[in-house]
């Protein structure tokens, strides 16, 4: 039985009226060397194309899901699986990522969640070797139930923080045993939303000692996927201890957990961090610590996390730039962590929705590789930097440098002359481009 009612999408060009069609997204054309399946990586999230119904705080979920009975079966679980490879074969996208209450019912008793769990993953392993879909990363919802109210690994009670361990332990099996090329913690409750109640310094030891805990798992079990965590700095908790990029890694540096970890970062999260992505990113690939990208976007006029798919064509080139500058995505993707409007109901907007992304992600790779291949952007930066490629330039970056050289050097030189930033015309630059 096919829900999606179109043919597999297909690379038309832009000059196709065909609004279920790639215009830009040609999986196997060659962008600098690399074919644009492999630049882009792309991923669809469970959680948004098989179980988000669309309601928000006002009012009941609007998705039509003709495939799914509402129940928490196993039955109406393992049968969601053939809609989402349906989908996943429709749009192309070779990869996928999920939350284990996602693709499996939480039975509010864990050997029974676990249970459920394993038959669908064993379904998702045959469609997997039948397809070869790929699962980007694997993680546990630790926000959802009411237990998780007060937090996970941070939670005041050791009970709370045992039964969220023994999730993650599941839930890294699970993605070991189908080849997980990730594992992410997304904060979710980890956070709080009054210093009242809360020990904020023990808190964070103990979400130190969580993720020690999975590494150490990790390495028992045999799973040599790559860790993740993406920031966010709120919502659902005031205030979420991985609140931005710096944040993270502040805290991995401190807790020696540098070393396993790189970043998901996604894009409402930055913007809700007062950042922008290309800033997270930057931030992020100065630390060699950028993973994945959850790719998605806020609203400039809502100020929560919208998840609205990607369609601006500078973001997803500011993206890509960033990609392409770091040497290319390795274990990571683009993870369309976004869901449709409440007034997109229908299973064909799933599929909107996804060609939308992959071809602004298209557009944004062709323009970041021409903006590099002319050169003149990076050309301009290098050439800013250049008096410190002079002799003190030299010894400052050696850190051979002392403030008695800096002095004698300011009083030889005098006033320096700055030359201009010239930012307007870099910004016209980059208009050639797009
Ligand atoms: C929440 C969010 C999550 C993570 C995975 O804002 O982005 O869906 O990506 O837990
Ligand atoms: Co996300």
């Amino acid at each position: 039985m096919a829900y999606f009612d179109c043919d597999k999408i297909q690379y038309e060009g832009p000059s196709s009226k065909n609004p279920l069609s790639f215009k830009h997204y040609n999986p196997e054309e060659l962008v600098g060397g690399k074919s644009m399946k492999d630049h882009l990586r792309f991923g669809a999230a469970y959680w948004h194309v098989m179980r988000n119904d669309l309601s928000d705080p006002f009012g009941a979920g609007t998705a039509q899901m003709p495939w799914d009975d509402g129940s928490t079966s196993v039955e109406n679980a393992l049968n969601r699986v053939d809609v989402f490879f349906e989908f996943l074969d429709k749009t192309g996208i070779d990869f996928y990522c999920w939350h284990d209450r996602d693709i499996a019912p939480e039975l509010n008793d864990l050997k029974a969640s676990s249970a459920a769990l394993d038959q669908v993953v064993a379904k998702l392993k045959t469609r997997q070797a039948e397809t070869g879909v790929k699962l980007l990363w694997g993680t546990s919802c630790l926000f959802s139930h009411p237990r998780y109210s007060q937090g996970a690994a941070t939670s005041p009670d050791a009970s709370v923080y045992a039964y969220a361990g023994a999730q993650v332990k599941k839930a890294l099996e699970c993605t070991k045993e189908l080849d997980g090329l990730g594992y992410t913690f997304w904060g979710g409750r980890e956070g709080y939303a009054s210093l009242l109640n809360t020990d904020m310094k023990r808190e964070l030891d103990h979400l130190a000692a969580f993720l020690h805990m999975a590494v150490d798992h990790a390495r028992k079990i045999g799973f040599s996927g790559q860790f993740y965590i993406e920031p966010k700095p709120r919502e659902p908790s005031t205030h979420q201890y991985d609140s931005d990029a710096a944040a993270c890694l502040n805290f991995l540096r401190e807790y020696g957990l540098l070393e396993h970890f790189k970043l998901n970062l996604e894009t409402n999260h930055a913007t809700l961090a007062g950042h922008t992505m290309q800033h997270e990113m930057r931030v992020a690939t100065a630390a060699g610590a950028l993973g994945s990208v959850d790719a998605n976007t806020g609203d400039e006029l809502i100020g929560w996390d919208t998840d609205q798919f990607p369609t601006d064509i500078y973001l997803c080139t500011e993206i890509m730039l960033e990609i392409l500058d770091m040497g290319g995505l390795t274990t990571g993707g683009l993870n369309f962590d976004a869901k449709r409007r409440r007034e997109s109901h229908e299973p064909i907007d799933l599929i909107h929705a996804h060609v939308g992304g992959m071809d602004a992600f298209a557009r944004g790779l062709k323009i970041a590789h021409a903006i590099r291949q002319d050169g003149r952007l990076a050309q301009f930066v290098a050439e800013r930097y250049s008096s410190f490629d002079g002799d003190l330039g030299s010894k400052i970056e050696a850190g051979q440098c002392s403030f008695e050289e800096l002095e004698a050097h300011s009083l030889a030189g005098g006033e320096p002359a700055l030359a201009s930033g010239r930012q307007e015309m870099l910004e016209n630059l980059v208009n050639e481009f797009i």
